[in-house]
């Protein structure tokens, strides 16, 4: 079993990027220790904060998002790094040579229930000079990213990555080192499982609304197969089901928030999730264009995204295109 940083620097990873994840792995095996604890470390629930999405706080999304602070800023390679949970981003060495966006810990609603979690995040090189700590520098489009990954939090700590070549996983050993357990990951072109939170029907789009309905027509309907459907309310574990098996996971634009172009985030949800489904073979789109060509304009702006095996997102494209 190879150690991950052996694996990273046997297939020539550039060394510095090698040191920035490790360094992120320091604080993801922190945040899996301090959920296994759970209850008894008394950590559950929630704060009497909201973040800037106006969501509110568990006391585990501040705990996960001041750990990865800590760490990254303690790490000179690190220009600034900007968080779902911190309004605005931070900046760490003037003459670091990476941004980091995360999102501490996707899925938190699920802590209090006990069901799967994970850390994304998001590696950008930072502007040539960036002398000045301005929030531009992170506004650059998903195809910029020179990695990105997860670290899902379930019965096992699963790491999966990329780096621009390929999707490989690794999973968290009692040794504390995260061994290589899937190498060159390939997503099945085709599937037979979707994930939607089908209580928003009524306020989705037309073409959405038709697209699920021939889903659940079945056999007899016009994609001639019968489906199966899954919602854990966690992206990182749907996709982490997508890559492990294939399948479409899509939380599209809907009307109950109109001005908003979806509920996820862009820059620390969309575009590193989006970078490892086309690692993959897969395709991750608004429904109308790839999410990794959006040129941003904000660090919380949002993204409708429609992902997984490439032969139904590109069915679920067809019932969006006019043409
Ligand atoms: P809903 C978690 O809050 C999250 O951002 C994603 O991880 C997840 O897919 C989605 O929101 C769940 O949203 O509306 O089903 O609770």
């Amino acid at each position: 079993m190879q150690l991950l940083s052996n694996y990273l620097k046997h297939h020539d990873t550039d060394l510095e990027l090698v040191e920035l994840i490790d360094t992120l792995m320091i604080a993801c095996k922190e945040i899996a220790l301090q959920l296994r604890e759970g209850a008894l470390a008394g950590i559950l629930g929630t704060t009497n904060d909201t973040n800037v999405q106006g969501e509110t706080q568990k006391k585990l999304d501040v705990i996960s998002n001041d750990v990865l602070k800590k760490v990254l800023l303690d790490n000179p390679l690190v220009r600034g790094l900007a968080s779902e949970e911190e309004d605005d981003p931070v900046f760490g060495n003037p003459n670091g040579r990476f941004l980091v966006t995360f999102d501490p810990l996707d899925g938190s609603s699920n802590i209090d229930i006990n069901v799967s979690v994970g850390t994304i995040f998001s590696i950008l090189e930072a502007p040539e000079g960036a002398t000045d700590d301005n929030v531009d520098m992170f506004l650059q489009a998903g195809r910029k990213q020179v990695a990105s990954g997860y670290v899902l939090y379930g019965p096992s700590a699963v790491l999966a990555l990329t780096t621009g070549h390929g999707v490989n996983m690794f999973t968290l050993a009692h040794t504390g080192d995260f061994l290589l357990t899937r190498e060159n990951v390939k997503i099945p072109e085709e599937t037979k499982e979707f994930a939607i939170n089908m209580s928003n029907h009524r306020f989705w789009e037309p073409s959405m609304r038709n697209y699920v309905d021939d889903l659940l027509k079945g056999a007899e309907g016009p994609r001639g197969k019968n489906y199966n459907m899954r919602w854990i309310a966690s992206m990182v574990a749907e996709v982490h089901r997508v890559l492990t098996r294939g399948g479409i996971f899509t939380y599209p634009w809907d009307s109950r928030e109109p001005a908003k172009p979806g509920k996820l985030r862009l820059m620390y949800e969309g575009n590193p999730m989006s970078l490892l489904i086309e690692q993959a073979g897969g395709i991750s789109s608004t429904c109308y264009s790839d999410i990794l060509d959006i040129q941003p304009d904000h660090i919380h702006q949002r993204v409708s995204v429609a992902l997984g095996s490439r032969e139904e997102v590109e069915t679920l494209l067809q019932y969006h295109c006019d043409c």
